[in-house]
């Protein structure tokens, strides 16, 4: 399958506002800022399709994302901000709990650690809740473009060790700046599709698309969008526009005044 389409459905924070669909459901948790709606991004060649910020706390309700009318992505709210009141904390851990304890349709929970760092009491409480669920659960380290080949193997064998995970388990590292492990965890849906008998497999494009030892894929499921930069923003900048305008306008006046000297 090539994805065609991924939409955005709706937000949630109660049940009753879950999407009312079959479709199965595989939900990213993790701290707060460690990278989750980045990497739906990324899984998805789209550039804020999911909301990101380099301030932890960007996503605060449970965020559905329809993949081609086959199945959906679900981005939660990150635990773990210190800088939140004990109330709004509460709050957002109820919204995570009531959708993971409550939700039919969810068939996996991707959990997302930084590569980079120990994982927290949060994310061992996470792991253990995800395995108590009967989840096998699909442990993603984030970030790994900030460290060496050599420190990121080392890390993801602590990680995995801190979690308490078994023979059979494994981390994929993954980067959403480089998009290193974007088809490790496309493999790791497919085999889960597989497991659920769900007719969807995401293909791999051949090599030749891909460029950089998979680092980088220039698949054509969705063109990647790219960021504008700083001089396109500021052309699409509609008060930038005017501004420019009337300085033309200025310049126009000032040139005729000199002509008529
Ligand atoms: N270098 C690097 N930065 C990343 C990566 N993934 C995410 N980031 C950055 O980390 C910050 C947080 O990313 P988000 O995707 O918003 O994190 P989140 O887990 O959704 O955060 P909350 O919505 O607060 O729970 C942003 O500034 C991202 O640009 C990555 O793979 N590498
Ligand atoms: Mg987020």
């Amino acid at each position: 399958m090539k994805i065609k389409r991924s939409s955005f459905v709706t937000s949630a924070v109660k049940i009753e506002q879950y999407p009312d669909t079959e479709l199965s459901e595989i939900a990213f948790v993790g701290r707060s800022n460690v990278g989750k709606s980045s990497l739906i991004n990324m899984l998805l060649n789209r550039n804020g399709l999911a909301k990101t910020s380099s301030t932890p706390g960007k996503t605060r309700l449970v965020n559905f994302f329809d993949i081609d009318g086959k199945f959906t992505l679900v981005d939660l709210p990150g635990y773990g901000y210190a800088k939140v009141s004990k109330s709004q904390k509460g709050e957002w851990k109820t919204i995570i709990d009531t959708y993971l304890s409550n939700r039919k349709n969810l068939i996996e929970v991707v959990l997302l650690v930084d590569s980079r760092h120990e994982p927290t009491d949060d994310d061992k409480e996470m792991y253990n809740w995800i395995k108590m669920y009967g989840y096998n659960g699909i442990v993603i380290a984030t970030k790994a473009d900030k460290l060496s080949k050599t420190k990121l193997e080392k890390s993801v064998r602590s990680i995995s060790k801190s979690l308490g995970m078994d023979s059979r388990g494994f981390i994929i590292p993954v980067s959403s700046e480089t998009r290193f492990g974007k088809y490790d965890v496309w493999d790791a849906f497919n085999e889960l599709f597989k497991v659920n008998n769900y007719d969807v497999y995401f293909e791999r494009q051949d090599n030749k698309n891909v460029v950089e030892n998979d680092l980088i894929c220039n698949d054509d499921v969705q063109k990647v969008e790219k960021p504008l930069n700083k001089k396109n923003r500021r052309r699409n900048d509609p008060e930038y526009k005017q501004k420019m305008k009337l300085k033309k306008q200025k310049e126009a006046r000032k040139n005729r005044k000199k002509v008529k000297k």
